[in-house]
């Protein structure tokens, strides 16, 4: 494991510097917990639940920070009661449909879920007495959402994901209604014009849609029962059964099921570049951008990739950093996203199925790209900035390596022990130098 992490290094330099930063960050983060009970178990919870988030949280105004930090958590506790699957649904469909009045409620309490989500479960309280301390204007739309939420989340306990109507359908109430909840917090803390709420959905479906895609082995090995998500319309054209596609002897129709679902997700990219670069302000900015950069990264990972099927496809670590670092206005999205969609490109296989209709929405989003006219400079400076690192890397490692590897003489340097000691040691040795 820590020999893999430092061949990854050692393969992505650029990595080094934004992972060891990130890590500090998150360290300030975890020291920066507020003082009163409940705001500290609400930011320590978020902390738990999703470091990521939590980070990029971090870049809002304090009133506003504190509204989305209870939005995501009242969120989780919701799709907590959906998911455990030991809670009978005559049980459940109440509990989700009356969501939006128990946070009002500081003696509400409804004990589900497993390790963190337990703990929140069981604290809610707490959730609900910052709640209640948030302006009305936003509790107004953290129940407003949680209430619609509630509601397609019941319909969806005894209905299936059959066509892609119900899938986009189902996709609206976990997450694009999260989009139309953040675009109305955006608005009612003066920052931000109102944002249509299609342009809203599409940013929440385009998350959504990528974790379903990303997330297929985990939910089919879901115990005791199954989480079906992918739409019976495209994985019927595939398989008998969705959970035969995870079978060594399907590879080809799995991977065409696979390229299916990313195209499906593809086609709100070009909204979600419209809804972000309406955003004004740039703390704003970043939390919305960061998540759609992970989203059109993973998807490029995904899409004709088997190991999809066969355990968890993730972006690394380090270029995740590196993506929270270098983010920050619209030519950086629109250079992401033109970067992650050739990436894609280049894996159609022109006997794809679906390769027409792919190609076509990795057109239509590099046209937006394009279009802006930020796009040369900004990603040729990055690439050469890239190729620099890694050069610099590489020849300090070749200089440094014989004198941190302890006797090490140029001539037993090329011996595969000494190699590997001298990998070991030189990220220590630049760590240590860096960090004083
Ligand atoms: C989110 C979204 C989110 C952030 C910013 C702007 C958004 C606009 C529209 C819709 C959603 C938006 O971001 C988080 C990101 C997240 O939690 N990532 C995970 C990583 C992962 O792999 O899952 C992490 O651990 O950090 C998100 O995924 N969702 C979310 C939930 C609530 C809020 Cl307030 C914002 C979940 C979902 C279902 C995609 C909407």
């Amino acid at each position: 494991m820590v020999l893999r992490s430092l061949w990854t290094i050692i393969d992505h330099p650029e990595d080094l510097m934004p992972l060891v930063r990130l890590k500090m960050a998150v360290a300030r983060i975890e020291k920066e917990i507020p003082a009163e009970p409940h705001w500290a178990f609400c930011y320590g919870m978020l902390t738990k639940v999703s470091r990521s988030f939590a980070l990029v949280i971090q870049q809002l105004c304090t009133e506003l920070r504190n509204a989305v930090c209870i939005f995501y958590l009242v969120l989780r506790a919701l799709d907590t009661v959906e998911d455990d699957t030991s809670v009978p649904s005559d049980i459940k469909v109440p509990i989700l449909q009356l969501f939006h009045q128990h946070i009002y409620d500081k003696n509400w309490h409804f004990s589900c879920g497993t390790k963190d989500y337990k703990v929140l479960m069981d604290k809610f309280d707490l959730v609900s007495t910052a709640f209640l301390e948030l302006d009305r204007s936003y509790q107004e739309v953290i129940e407003d959402i949680t209430r619609r939420m509630g509601a397609g989340m019941a319909k969806f306990i005894c209905k299936e994901v059959e066509t892609v109507e119900d899938y986009d359908e189902y996709c609206h109430y976990v997450a694009g209604l999260v989009g139309l909840g953040l675009s109305k917090l955006f608005h009612a803390s003066g920052l931000e014009d109102l944002a249509s709420d299609s342009l809203s959905n599409s940013m929440g479906l385009f998350l959504q849609k990528t974790n379903i895609i990303r997330d297929y082995l985990e939910d089919i090995n879901e115990i005791p029962k199954s989480r079906m998500f992918w739409p019976r319309q495209i994985w019927s054209k595939y398989a008998n059964k969705l959970e035969d596609l995870k079978f060594e002897e399907n590879s080809i129709n799995a991977v065409q099921c696979l390229n299916d679902m990313v195209t499906n997700a593809l086609m709100h990219g070009e909204d979600c570049l419209q809804y972000m670069s309406n955003l004004r302000s740039p703390a704003i900015f970043r939390f919305c951008a960061i998540p759609q950069i992970m989203a059109i990264g993973t998807l490029a990972l995904c899409y004709n990739n088997i190991e999809v099927f066969r355990g968890v496809v993730k972006m690394r670590r380090g270029l995740t950093a590196q993506i929270s670092e270098q983010t920050s206005d619209m030519p950086d999205v629109y250079c992401a996203f033109y970067e992650f969609s050739s990436m894609l490109k280049d894996k159609v296989e022109e006997n794809d199925p679906n390769a027409a209709l792919a190609l076509k929405y990795v057109e239509t989003i590099q046209q937006a790209c394009i279009k802006s006219g930020t796009l040369n400079k900004r990603c040729f400076q990055a690439k050469v900035l890239k190729i620099c690192c890694k050069i610099l890397f590489s020849l300090s490692y070749k200089m440094l390596a014989p004198c941190v590897c302890f006797k090490a003489e140029v001539s037993r340097f090329d011996s595969l022990k000494t190699k590997v000691i001298c990998t070991i040691a030189y990220p220590i040795v630049l760590l240590m130098l860096w960090c004083k």
